[in-house]
């Protein structure tokens, strides 16, 4: 098949997903074509089958904001004319939907190299197109209309799926398609973490990690609240991985601590895959978690989350068996647990092994991308 993408392409989850089934889907034999603002942070530029499509909205005196949504309909337009795509596969609804759709119309009614053809378009809902930015009432009723007019709807989590039936009121079908992870590169590595584990922590120390994008949906502060109580009791350092607008206020909480010392702040990193397995214990204390890819990503690497049980985290994470699941804020719970079962190797060791073994046997791409595969097949017969 011939699939035009497009995603945020800079650190969020949502482009993180995209790209990983771009590069998936080009393995498998499939043409890719990412029509996005900038190359996806997560590509090299020097994979086959997969070509980029700058969007670039030109600004003119007049407009206060350059018309992006606009930009990257044409751009769609212009791609799946000349490439002839098959599809379209938008990640994220807003405002990706309703550029799709404006793409689809236009190659329907103008196609120049074939007259009348179909071009239809897939939504994936994230998170936040739906439970935060897709509320706003400045964009719900738009929202609601790119993903009603969709050929085809996924969802990443089945949560995620209810809140869009009930915040949206559509009764259409939403296939929900969860997250997954490349379990060969995301995987425990003992020969890597033999080799790194000693710049992030001495030998006798224990090391958690938490990665995210530092919006104040992930809590940060939250995770440097849990820290400091463990690094009270235990010996104990902290890699944050990402970088976003709670990183000030996180630095800020590290030093009142007097902790600063024992946090490594990396900022955005490409390798992640390199550093999750360093860690024992991952904290994602999120307000909100449509999925929660950081967790599984470090579950894959054998390495569980204390988490929120919150949307679609507890499709992921079983507590107390492949990760543990507290109320938003508690964070005297969380460092308890992390404490104990820190305190306890052969328990954490288990924990692990139910982290990999969840990642491998639900949410390994080789079980995951056939769906996508599945999916798109489906959309295209019945569009034709
Ligand atoms: O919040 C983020 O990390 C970014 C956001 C996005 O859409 O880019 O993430 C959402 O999508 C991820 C990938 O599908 C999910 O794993 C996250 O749970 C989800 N975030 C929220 O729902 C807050």
């Amino acid at each position: 098949m011939k699939i035009g993408i497009t995603c945020y392409p800079t650190y969020g989850g949502s482009g993180v997903v995209a790209t990983e089934l771009g590069i998936e889907l080009a393995a498998r034999g499939h043409q890719v074509h990412f029509i996005t603002s900038s190359q996806p942070f997560r590509l090299t530029g020097r994979e086959t089958n997969i070509h980029f499509h700058e969007v670039s909205a030109s600004t003119y005196p007049l407009f206060e904001y350059p018309p992006y949504d606009l930009a990257l309909a044409t751009r769609m337009a212009e791609v799946a004319d000349f490439y002839s795509l098959d599809l379209l596969h938008v990640h994220y609804a807003i405002p990706h939907s309703v550029s799709a759709l404006l793409a689809s119309q236009m190659i329907e009614a103008h196609s120049i190299v074939e007259r009348r053809r179909r071009l239809p378009f897939i939504t994936t809902l994230h998170g936040t197109d739906i439970t935060l930015v897709g509320l706003d009432p400045s964009y719900l009723p738009i929202t609601r209309f790119g993903i009603e007019r969709s050929h085809g709807v996924t969802a990443i989590s089945s949560h995620l799926r209810d809140r869009t039936r009930e915040a949206f009121g559509i009764d259409s079908e939403i296939e929900v398609i969860r997250n997954f992870v490349n379990c060969d590169l995301y995987a425990p590595r003992p020969q890597v973490v033999s080799e790194m584990r000693p710049r992030f922590a001495e030998p006798g120390e224990h090391l958690f990690v938490h990665l995210s994008n530092f919006r104040p949906v992930k809590r940060v502060l939250d995770v440097v609240e849990v820290f400091a109580r463990v690094a009270k009791t235990l010996p104990a350092r902290l890699m944050l991985i990402g970088d976003g607008p709670d990183r000030s206020a996180a630095e800020h909480l590290a030093l009142q601590h007097g902790i600063q010392d024992r946090i490594h702040f990396l900022g955005k990193q490409d390798n992640v895959h390199d550093l999750l397995p360093l860690a024992d214990l991952m904290l994602m204390p999120s307000q909100m978690e449509s999925f929660g890819l950081a967790a599984l990503e470090a579950m894959a690497c054998g390495v569980p989350a204390i988490a929120t049980r919150v949307g679609g985290v507890p499709e992921l994470i079983d507590h107390g068996t492949n990760g543990m699941l507290f109320k938003i804020g508690d964070v005297a719970a969380m460092a308890e647990a992390a404490i104990a079962l820190l305190n306890d190797p052969v328990r954490l060791q288990k924990m692990s092994q139910a982290a990999r073994r969840t990642a491998q046997e639900n949410f390994c791409t080789t079980r995951i991308i056939p769906l996508y595969e599945a999916y798109y097949q489906r959309v295209l017969d019945r569009n034709q």
